[in-house]
């Protein structure tokens, strides 16, 4: 039995937050000397103790973690410690009783990073080591206080064979090497700043590096290295300029420097997640370094950059000021995630990034709060920390951040910042830390925000309002309520702040006077929605306004209740490109909505003209931005319609948004045609704002023409066969892969043929098919998942088939055979076993059976109620399952 699966007879316990308790010992130093062998890697070290008054009782035991370790030596002091000394509990915890106050310990394992298949710890792939230490993989290397309030200085030597592994890795600086016995050499690295245990990192390989040097505004030399395979260097420039980006922008925006003379990163195909913010040596998915135009989309260059300065923003929100406790998780990814948000905004358009932000929130982060897995965006208690790295925790801790952001203003963020870091510099901290600090700076209130990390759901705005003409008064009532959630049945009003404006008959912005004030003031301005309802009274309104509300996106609410002319209206009309943007994407979801109820009453789905005019008059003026106009031109995903039903049917949703395509394509065949050459580039691929732009827009009239009909079918063909960028090539064989025409199988296999030695490349052809809309499509993953390119072993395959179905396709996963559920309950049953973190990852879309219909919820439960009858199942699986099913 791995070591991360429960033990059949035991329930997993929750842990809780209420239950934090400072740790009994300190650490002050760690010394570690690793001999690597795949099989066989001994762990040497010695750790300088000190009892923590803080802890309260001073007879605690010292208490060290451990899973999966055989232990060969140990010693206290320098003496050998006899067994009866110290014990190692079931959960592989060494304890030692009656340590002194002030001790060092010495302990010696074995490891087996060649079995280690959960990717956690230390691990090989391709044949080279790696380290995942958080939350808690640290305690799978050596015995340790694995929590991240144990700040301690590293000082790391590695001994490996020189001619099979020649790069040898960790955090720091290195500060020496030499020659070993029996062709063996080492390498020592010295990081000079004290860090909690998940960011310690080891790569040990033959790795080639490609190499730049930035120098700080106060003048270090920090060289820079990316390490990958021999043969992967032409393809890590767009991450190399991301992070020299990066650097540069943190110390203009937030004065924060790099503090190390080198910055490593090292890509692995092997790896649970995106990356890790390790101390000096990031480790990253190659998914998220390795780019070219023909090897990567455009989504995938945004996606380097984004997380390349994610984790680089992680030194500074993160490893240097760090979390107290996993609860406080969001203290970190929230902040590093506005941070990451706003730097891309930075690059390129800012409205187009806020759209895409705000579109990914509403795809994962609410129907999580709406789900069983619902949680506050610090969380009360979790029973396996690896569930609670969710788009809670990452994306509405970041609009929390935002929050803050919006109410004190960017001067006053910015003091908040300095001051915080000041403060806690080398410090293990709580959120209320991060808000004291911003309400220190700016001198507001902000006790009120608190609520955001407390409460779990997301908040439903309405809007009520009134015009009284003799007065020329306009009143605006809003409301705000949000539904329960598991162990949370009430609910409080929370501080929301409203950033709108108000536009006449004619469309134009009108200036705004709140009754008791003495000028109108132009634009946009913020309303303060912080009770269950409070109404704001306009005067000097020459006219019946119509409100435009939420510019930006000011807060992760539910805006719903506008009336659809009022939608229309300010589609075209408002000053805000957000909320033009989102009325648009709310009349298309209204729309599809009705179609869904008259496909139910066995009635017509009918067309509304006046999307295809809006499809006429975007592409009139998309030359200004293309971005957004690719933007505007997107439907809603079937999964963000779902999520506006109580009731969901899929099969509905997919069958309205297809006709709707599909009139559009017709109908506006001429205008769509006409764009798509138009938007035809003919000069050099260019990848930046404007040209990733032209490209959306050019793939969303292909979409449209081929939704229509044989022609668009032919176009994506032609434009598959042009291989001019794999953004054009990927865009054409999706819509190629949703048909039945003959040029589908035949792109499929031409694009498997040429691309069957490229992992990262192939994992997009699993994907596809995975999420083709053909009614076919079960037994065709299925297929795939015998496919000999299979791997289930490694996470970012396993996630382009079964992730990418089960996530990415609706319409097929919950056919109403079961057969998709059926097939996900299988998947998730074999990976369990072999990475548990992945397999609780992957679980997700059966525990909504709530939201469906009673059928198919219980064709979900029954696949739910199978994985939890197994005898022994990860804590993260487990987790999972049993609280869909509570
Ligand atoms: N901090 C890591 C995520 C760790 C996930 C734990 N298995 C990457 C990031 O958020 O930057
Ligand atoms: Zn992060």
């Amino acid at each position: 039995m791995p070591d991360t699966q429960r033990d059949a007879s035991a329930t997993p316990q929750p842990i809780r937050r209420q239950d934090y308790r400072p740790p009994a010992f300190l650490v002050d130093t760690v010394e570690l000397v690793f001999d690597l062998d795949p099989s066989a890697t001994t762990v040497r070290a010695r750790l300088a103790l000190r009892r923590n008054r803080a802890h309260g009782d001073l007879a605690a035991p010292l208490r060290l973690d451990g899973e999966g370790l055989e232990l060969l030596e140990i010693a206290l002091d320098g003496v050998p410690l006899p067994p009866n000394r110290y014990r190692i509990g079931p959960d592989g915890a060494l304890c030692i009783p009656n340590a002194p106050g002030i001790c060092t310990l010495e302990t010696r394992v074995r490891i087996a990073p060649d079995r280690n298949t959960e990717l956690s710890g230390l691990y090989t792939s391709g044949g080279n080591f790696y380290t995942q230490c958080e939350a808690e993989g640290f305690r799978r290397i050596t015995f340790f206080p694995d929590r991240p309030d144990v700040m301690a200085r590293y000082t790391v030597t590695l001994i490996a064979d020189r001619a099979r592994w020649p790069v040898l890795l960790s955090n720091g600086n290195p500060e020496g090497s030499g020659a070993a016995q029996g062709g063996k050499h080492w390498v020592r690295w010295v990081d000079p700043h004290p860090k909690p245990s998940y960011l310690f990192a080891l790569v040990a390989g033959d790795l080639v590096n490609v190499h730049d040097t930035f120098t700080t505004r106060s003048g270090r030399q920090v060289s820079l290295n990316i390490w990958v395979r021999r043969g992967d260097e032409p393809r890590c420039g767009h991450a190399m300029e991301s992070l020299k980006r990066a650097m540069r922008w943190d110390e203009e925006t937030f004065g924060l420097e790099y503090d190390l003379d080198v910055f490593n990163i090292a890509a692995v195909s092997d790896f649970n997640m995106g990356a890790m913010e390790n101390k000096g040596l990031n480790i990253f998915n190659t998914k998220y370094v390795l780019a070219s135009p023909e090897t990567a989309t455009d989504a995938d260059w945004q996606g380097i950059e984004t997380v390349v300065s994610h984790e680089y923003f992680h030194n500074w929100t993160g490893n240097r000021v760090t979390c107290r406790d996993w609860f406080q998780l969001s203290l970190k990814e929230g902040l590093t995630v506005f941070r990451d948000q706003e730097f891309s905004a930075d690059q390129g358009s800012r409205a187009v990034k806020r759209i895409r932000d705000v579109r990914g929130l509403r795809a994962a982060q609410f129907p999580e709060d709406a789900g069983p897995m619902a949680h506050p965006v610090r969380p009360d208690s979790y029973i396996e920390i690896e569930n609670f790295y969710t788009p809670t925790v990452y994306q509405k801790g970041a609009e929390v951040v935002r929050l803050i952001h919006t109410r004190i203003g960017a001067a006053a963020f910015r003091k908040g910042m300095d001051l915080y870091i000041a403060r806690h510099d080398n410090q293990a901290v709580t959120i209320e830390e991060f808000v004291q600090a911003m309400q220190d700076a700016s001198g507001e209130d902000l006790s009120a925000f608190m609520g955001w990390y407390s409460q779990a759901g997301t908040p439903e705005v309405t809007a009520e309002d009134a015009y009284d003409p003799a007065a020329r008064r306009y009143t605006l009532t809003l409301r705000q309520r949000t539904p329960p959630t598991p162990g949370q049945p009430e609910k409080r009003p929370l501080p929301i702040p409203v950033a709108m404006g108000l536009l006449d008959p004619a469309g134009q912005a009108l200036p705004t006077r709140l009754a008791g004030e003495n000028e109108a003031r132009a634009g946009t301005r913020m309303l303060l929605l912080d009770q269950a309802e409070r109404r704001f009274v306009f005067e000097d309104v020459p006219a019946p306004p119509v409100p435009s509300l939420l510019r930006g996106f000011s807060a992760p609410v539910r805006l719903g209740g506008i009336p659809r002319e009022r939608l229309r209206f300010l589609a075209v009309h408002d000053t805000d490109p957000f909320v033009r943007w989102d009325s648009h994407q709310q009349y298309a979801t209204a729309l599809v909505l009705d179609m869904v109820a008259a496909h139910r009453r066995g009635e017509p789905l009918g067309f509304d003209p006046a999307l295809a005019e809006a499809v006429t008059t975007t592409l009139a003026g998309a030359d200004d931005d293309p971005a957004f106009a690719a933007e505007v031109l997107a439907l809603p995903s079937e999964g963000v319609i779902a999520d506006q039903m109580e009731v969901a049917d899929p099969e509905a949703i997919h069958l309205a948004r297809e006709h709707l395509r599909r009139e559009i394509g017709r109908r506006c065949a001429d205008t769509l045609r006409a764009a798509y050459e138009a938007l035809t580039d003919t000069g050099p691929y260019r990848i930046d704002g404007r040209g990733i732009g032209r490209r959306a827009l050019r793939n969303a009239c292909l979409g449209y023409l081929a939704a229509a009909g044989e022609e668009g079918v032919r176009l994506a063909k032609a434009q598959f066969d042009a291989q001019a960028n794999m953004t054009d090539v990927l865009a054409a064989l999706s819509l190629l892969a949703d048909t039945d025409a003959p040029a589908r199988e035949e792109a499929l296999a031409a694009f498997h043929a040429r691309w069957r030695g490229d992992e990262l490349v192939l994992d997009k052809w699993f994907a596809i098919q995975a999420m083709s809309s053909r009614p076919d499509t079960v037994a065709a993953v299925r297929a795939l998942y015998r496919h000999p390119d299979f791997d289930l072993r490694n996470p970012n395959r396993a996630r382009a088939l079964i992730g990418a179905f089960a996530s990415g396709n609706p319409a097929r996963f919950h056919d109403a055979s079961g057969e998709g559920y059926r097939f996900l309950a299988d998947a998730v049953i074999a990976l369990d076993p072999i990475n548990g973190a992945t397999a609780a990852r992957l679980v997700s879309p059966l525990g909504l059976w709530r939201r469906q219909a009673p059928e198919r919820a219980a064709l979900m439960r029954r696949e739910l109620e199978r994985i939890l009858a197994l005898p022994c199942l990860s804590r993260g699986t487990f987790e999972k399952v049993s609280k869909a099913l509570a």
